[in-house]
């Protein structure tokens, strides 16, 4: 009798679903980054990073609130432009997303938080470091990883301190990130009683840089410190060397990618570049340094494609934000955003949770340079 209840039970399902049983859920997960322009490579990295969360939490299968879920990834590009990120932004609540893991930048990222949050839906950037991401005050914006407050000032101090920079000139992009980053930068250097002898400005679609390093040449930098992304980061080395600038280059997380020495076209010397990952695991943690590598091993497996920076911490955005979900007992936004604000979580990028603005607590940044055409890791700092 039970079995035949079933049966009927089930048929009844599958005519009112196709394939899904009547008591599954859908939730949709919406990501935005620039999967098209100059750092499509760094977007399809952060969205990769999304769809191996997803597929994973798929196969494995997870219940909340009693029900079987099934999970939907909406991906969105941005093209990394402000304009075209709060389009995608207003895409994806009109798709009914229960939450967001993106913008990739902080240009996009901060007018974005304006719609999630007058929709009350939690987003993560998994990568936008700009401060005012998370300081205007929505409950709704979170990040896993420093700010540029930490990065730029962290950097600041080791121009200083580590490479004794005497002649330290700066150069960014005007976009929230870069012009941000280059700020804490300096004020990192005088907090460390050092000085910048010269600024440039950019952006982040040139591809000539002949104007602004040729004066700053004048200056006998033997520091460079860049705000911007790989993309322009590159060609910038590429010139420095035809102009016979033979300085330390130092940027942030946006040139810290595995895809800089090719952009570089092999114009870097060994140890010449000093950047910032935002985020990392300690190297004594000998659980965690083999969680991360076996993430990257399977991540390569997947997509036949090395992680360039974020993709971790995207994974670790989407796991953190279905954690929220599952401990909530839903998948609606307003239940679970106060579980997801207070939330424990042990991820591949090490533990996260977040403070009162929706930073993440406990920061970590990894200092990097490139050796052969390698990234290096040189230490994580608190
Ligand atoms: N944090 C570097 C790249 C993303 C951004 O903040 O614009």
């Amino acid at each position: 009798m039970q079995v035949k209840l079933n049966l009927i039970v089930g048929a009844t399902a599958l005519l009112l679903g196709g394939s899904v049983f009547a008591q599954d859920m859908v939730v949709k997960i919406g990501h935005v980054g620039p999967t098209s322009g100059g750092i499509a490579h760094l977007g399809k990295d952060n969205e990769n990073g999304a769809r191996m969360a997803i597929d994973e939490l798929n196969a494995k299968g997870v219940t909340i609130g009693g029900k079987k879920v099934k999970f939907e990834l909406l991906a969105e590009d941005d093209a990394g432009d402000p304009k075209q990120g709060t389009a995608a932004a207003q895409k994806l609540v009109d798709s009914k997303v229960n939450g967001v893991i993106g913008h990739l930048n902080s240009g996009t990222t901060i007018p974005a938080s304006k719609i999630y949050s007058d929709a009350g839906i939690p987003q993560i950037s998994p990568s936008a470091t700009n401060p005012k991401y998370t300081r205007n005050g929505y409950k709704t914006a979170f990040r896993v990883v420093a700010d540029d407050v930490h990065l730029g000032g962290t950097l600041g101090k080791y121009a200083v301190t580590q490479l004794k920079g005497k002649s330290i000139v700066v150069i960014d992009d005007r976009t929230a990130y870069g012009q941000g980053v280059a700020d804490e930068f300096e004020k990192g250097v005088k907090a460390a009683g050092g000085k910048t002898v010269g600024r440039e400005f950019t952006s982040d679609k040139a591809t000539d840089f002949t104007a602004i390093l040729t004066s700053l040449r004048a200056k006998k930098p033997d520091v460079v410190f860049f705000g911007g992304m790989d993309a322009v980061a590159g060609p910038m080395l590429r010139q420095m060397k035809q102009l016979g600038i033979d300085a330390k280059f130092m940027g942030g997380d946006g040139i810290c990618s595995g895809e800089l020495p090719k952009l570089a076209a092999g114009t870097m010397a060994d140890g010449q570049v000093v950047c910032a990952e935002a985020g990392g695991i300690d190297p004594k943690d000998a659980a965690a340094v083999k969680a991360m590598s076996d993430f990257r091993a399977k991540f390569k497996t997947k997509f036949n494609a090395d992680v360039q920076i974020y993709a971790p911490y995207v994974y670790d955005a989407v796991n953190v934000m279905v954690a929220a979900m599952v401990k909530a007992g839903s998948a609606e936004p307003a239940k679970y955003l106060p579980v997801l604000a207070k939330i424990e979580h042990k991820g591949v990028t090490g533990n996260i949770a977040f403070d009162g603005k929706g930073d993440i607590k406990n920061g970590a940044l990894t200092l990097y340079t490139y050796k052969g055409g390698n990234k290096e890791s040189m230490g994580v700092v608190r």
